[in-house]
Order: structure tokens, then C-alpha cells, then sequence
């Protein structure tokens, strides 16, 4: 069986390379699970805060990387809900991505996004009800598990990574984790009982997850990796694991 070591070392070698130099910015987000607009929908509470802080970095002329768990495919059954939701949303990552300026990487909530055919079906255009016809959403867009930055000049890399390599229930059972979700943890939430494979919301297991994946890091010469899956804030001080 695949190992959290193994899996990230495979995230690392097939990752997609991109180059940067000391003029590069990039603006980078994970985690944003855009919803439908409903009760359960976590990003809608914050998505005016989210759509102008990222139009601020288009106009500022950052790339948008978003690492993984952008699309809530877990509670919700179709993409065009979460974009019939958001259309505003995902009309500002289409600047993004006519200027080749966007990068998505998938998470275990948008596993469905390792099968480019998924990709194709979802995200390559959308009926547009009001015009009447099929219109280009992210067309040709690829979805990556992992991208290395690296420094055209200093070859300095940084690995960036959803993170849910670590966790072996989410990797393996995400389509088991995605059926409970659906018919047991979407209505429990609702009272106020969280799903214990989240590691959002165990405490213990995302204390593992960080473990791995730190042993992962130090095991790889310190190499500088940004990750989200656990949803917990964390930067490293000068001298700590690069993570
Ligand atoms: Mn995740």
C-alpha cells in the first residue's frame, strides 16, 4: 500500500513545473469549498471579502494558484449549482485564466478533478440559460495534484500541494468520506455535529497529518511547501520546518 511518504514523493515528481523570477507575484488560496449558496455552503459567508480581495490581485497582476478544495463536490451533487452560486466568482478566475494567470491544483473534496474527463464535463464551458447557448468557462484548463515553483535564476523550489497525500482515509476512502457526507454528516451539521474524518474538525488527526507531512519535508532537504487540507493557519519561524 502507499505510504503518506510515497504519495507525496509521487505529488513531488509528477508535479507541474512553473517558472518565477523576482517579479513574479502570486496569490495563493486553498481550501475555499464554494458551495451552492445554502446553509451549508461555508464560502458563502465569506465570499464578498473573497471575491474583492481577488480582484484586487487581478488588477494587481498576481497569479491565482487555489490548492485544492476549491469546488464543495462532496455536499453538493453538480458543479453548475456552486456555479449558478457564485457565477461572479468563477467570471473573475476566467480573467485569471484567459491571461493563463490561474492554476488549480485538486483536493479530496474535488478528487473528481483527477480524471480530466471530469475536468472537460464541468469546467470547459457551462449553458448559459439566459443566452441560450453553451459558453467557455476554463477551456483546455488542466487540473494538477501539485506544481513546483521554481526560480529561474537560483532554482529555488517551492512544493505547493493540497496536503490530503497524509491523510490515508481521505486519499483512499474519499469516495466513501464523500457518500457520508452526503447522507449523514450534510444533515447532522445542521445540529451542530461534525464529521470526525475531517480533519478541519479532529483535532488529534490533524495533528498527525502536519506530523507526516513535516517528517515528509525535513526528509526532503527542508524543501519549502505550502499546503491546506487541515484548515489550520500555520507559518514557520526562521530556522522551523519549512511548511
Ligand atoms: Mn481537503
Amino acid at each position: 500500500m502507499l505510504t503518506s511518504k510515497s504519495r507525496l514523493d509521487n505529488a513531488y515528481k509528477n508535479a507541474k513545473q512553473l517558472a518565477f523570477d523576482d517579479n513574479s507575484k502570486f496569490i495563493l488560496f486553498s481550501d475555499c469549498h464554494r458551495g451552492d449558496n445554502s446553509f451549508a455552503d461555508d464560502f458563502a459567508n465569506n465570499r464578498n471579502i473573497y471575491f474583492h480581495a481577488l480582484k484586487h490581485y487581478f488588477s494587481e497582476g498576481f497569479t491565482y494558484i487555489e490548492l485544492g478544495d476549491g469546488d464543495e463536490l462532496w455536499e453538493n451533487l453538480t458543479f453548475k449549482s456552486i456555479l449558478d452560486a457564485h457565477k461572479n466568482v468563477y467570471d473573475l478566475m476566467q480573467l485569471f485564466y484567459n491571461q493563463q494567470r490561474l492554476h488549480l491544483l485538486w483536493g479530496n473534496h474535488d478528487m473528481v478533478y483527477r480524471d480530466p474527463k471530469n475536468v472537460e464535463k464541468y469546467l470547459y464551458t457551462y449553458f448559459d440559460e439566459r443566452m441560450g447557448e453553451v459558453m467557455p468557462l476554463f477551456p483546455s484548463i488542466q487540473i494538477h495534484e501539485s506544481i513546483v515553483l521554481k526560480h529561474a535564476e537560483t532554482q529555488q523550489e517551492l512544493f505547493l500541494v493540497h496536503g490530503h497525500q497524509a491523510d490515508w482515509w481521505n486519499f483512499l476512502f474519499w469516495k466513501w468520506s464523500r457518500f457520508m457526507v452526503r447522507v449523514l454528516w450534510k444533515p447532522l451539521n445542521v445540529m451542530g455535529i461534525a464529521d470526525p474524518t475531517e480533519p478541519a474538525k479532529n483535532y488529534k488527526e490533524m495533528i498527525k497529518i502536519e506530523r507526516r507531512t513535516k517528517k515528509w519535508i525535513v526528509a526532503n532537504n527542508n524543501l519549502i511547501t505550502v499546503c491546506g487540507h487541515t484548515h489550520r493557519p500555520r507559518f514557520p519561524e526562521p530556522g522551523d520546518i519549512a511548511i
